[in-house]
């Protein structure tokens, strides 16, 4: 056997052994029936708290490191109203320390071939300019480089946002790269998710479906 091990291991064992013999006051002495089970009732909780005490800082601290928002879509909500048999659902999870938001766009049962999908800015009933893109199918849409494709005819598309991410409207004063005022305006509830499908497969170029993200 090796003799290096061999000799930490008694070390270890040594070590164990004497804590044992130190162990906590209650073990000896006074410490014995009810005085004993007093003692290691407050060390328990003493314990106990300290997780507790963990669980309220994450609750508390949660709501600001990240945030979830949603919108469900369908034709009525478009400006004008759209009669799609097509409906769908986005989630973004908004990182403001990063300044990113997390993204999962799901639609189906659309009428015509969704070709791209943006974020806008506008108040529900109103149409706004475009102020992220979520996905894109070239050649009928040209999204910015690196934007995923649009599912055909329907599916799920996840994506992370960026502040390089924002191509505006800057005629609605959002110039691109403003992360923080699309976070601000997405809070605001004047922000809205909209998929646009081609007239060449009988759909609304402007766009089939849409939700307000809330
Ligand atoms: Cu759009």
């Amino acid at each position: 056997m090796d003799s290096a091990c061999h000799s930490k291991r008694s070390v270890q064992f040594r070590t164990l052994h004497s804590r044992g013999n130190r162990g906590p006051a209650p073990v000896s002495g006074p410490f014995v029936g009810s005085h004993f089970k007093e003692a290691f009732t407050m060390i328990e909780s003493r314990f106990l708290r300290f997780p507790i005490l963990v669980g309220v800082l994450a609750a508390l601290s949660a709501p600001v490191a990240a945030e979830t928002v949603h919108a469900k879509l369908q034709g009525y909500q478009e400006v004008p109203a759209v009669s799609s048999p097509g409906e769908g659902s986005f989630r973004a999870k908004i990182d403001k320390k990063r300044n990113m938001i997390d993204y999962e766009l799901s639609y189906e049962g659309l009428q015509g071939t969704p070709f791209m999908a943006h974020i806008h800015l506008a108040q529900p009933g109103a149409n706004g300019g475009i102020s992220v893109w979520l996905c894109g199918n070239p050649p009928d849409a040209s999204p910015p480089t690196g934007t995923p494709a649009c599912p055909v005819p329907g599916g799920t598309v996840t994506g992370v946002l960026v502040a390089n991410s924002v191509v505006g409207p800057a005629g609605q004063l959002i110039a691109p790269g403003e992360m923080e005022e699309l976070i601000a305006a997405i809070r605001a509830g004047v922000t809205y998710v909209n998929v646009h499908t081609t007239a060449a497969s009988g759909g609304v170029p402007g766009g089939e479906i849409r939700g307000q993200i809330k």
